[in-house]
């Protein structure tokens, strides 16, 4: 065998630079190569399977270390931290994740999904939709000891939105550790047409219908996420004090699906219609990237 075609079979089985999985470097997954590894497959689209199945170590805290180490990847290619996000703070998304607490991620400004623009199946795995109660904060928060009431006393202003999540695992299937690790399956977010200061709404009985396609398949309302979302934003205000970190004045925070997430095969349409927030529409829309050849659809899956 030549050095080159030596080389090249070296590459293609090394953790990094395929189009494959990685595969557990010697001596086991580490922080950095779980890090490394999952903005791989972010960017070049591959799902694999969850580290937990080789590194049954990886709990939630190690996940936000790898978390955290992406965020500074992300920074240092040009993203800017607009936010949070919480993860699996209502009872639906918990039953179907199998894991039973919330969590808390980091937005950027790359996730940022302009107004009526389709789901961008183009450079996602696997996209679902979820509608998400979203703030944006007046003030800066800091816990520890942050309640809900203080918590809202701190929002500008309430939206309704709807997040497009995308786990690198595949199928969904994953414990704590690697969803947050993960980013809690960050993918986009779109919000809808209304702001309303937190005074002019009763956030507990803001409803939700989930549209796909026309048909009405699932409802929630604001109770559903941690008896009310100002719970989850108290409870991302004390959890980020544990991490070393406040909420900002001026960021964006999604409280976490109300509903469990759609599916959305390309050329399907998700609205998400609020009683008081108004609709946000992904609608069905020609995506040039829908038959890439690792997308779903590429795959005839
Ligand atoms: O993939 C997932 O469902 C985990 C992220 C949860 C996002 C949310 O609950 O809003
Ligand atoms: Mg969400």
């Amino acid at each position: 065998m030549r050095a080159r075609e030596s080389a090249d079979m070296a590459d293609s089985t090394t953790a990094y630079g395929t189009r494959e999985p990685g595969r557990q470097p010697e001596g086991g997954w580490t922080i950095e190569t779980v890090a490394a590894e999952l903005l791989r497959c972010e960017d070049e689209r591959i799902e694999r399977p969850p580290f937990t199945d080789e590194w049954a170590d990886l709990d939630l805290d190690t996940g936000y270390a790898i978390q955290d180490l992406n965020l500074t990847k992300r920074l240092e290619r040009g993203e800017k931290l607009i936010g949070v996000k919480l993860g699996l703070t209502s009872r639906a998304k918990q039953q179907r994740m199998g894991v039973h607490f919330p969590f808390v991620a980091w937005l950027t400004d790359a996730m940022i999904l302009p107004v009526g623009d389709p789901v961008p199946q183009g450079r996602l795995i696997h996209p679902r939709i979820e509608p998400e109660i979203v703030f944006v904060m007046g003030d800066r928060l800091e816990g520890p000891g942050v309640t809900a009431a203080q918590a809202m006393a701190a929002v500008e202003t309430v939206w309704g939105g709807a997040e497009v999540i995308d786990s690198r695992y595949k199928d969904f299937r994953f414990k704590a550790g690697d969803v947050s690790a993960d980013n809690a399956s960050s993918g986009a977010f779109v919000t809808g047409p209304i702001g309303l200061p937190p005074a002019e709404l009763d956030l507990a009985t803001e409803a939700v219908l989930v549209e796909v396609d026309g048909v009405i398949v699932d409802s929630a309302t604001g109770a559903a996420v941690q008896g009310h979302p100002g719970e989850a934003l108290a409870l991302a205000a004390n959890d980020l004090a544990r991490r070393g970190h406040a909420i900002e004045a001026g960021w964006i925070v999604l409280t976490g699906g109300m509903t469990d997430a759609v599916f959305s095969p390309p050329g399907s349409s998700v609205a998400m219609h609020f009683t008081s927030l108004g609709s946000v529409f992904l609608a069905r829309g020609a995506d040039p990237d829908d038959t890439a050849p690792n997308s779903p659809a590429g795959q005839g899956s």
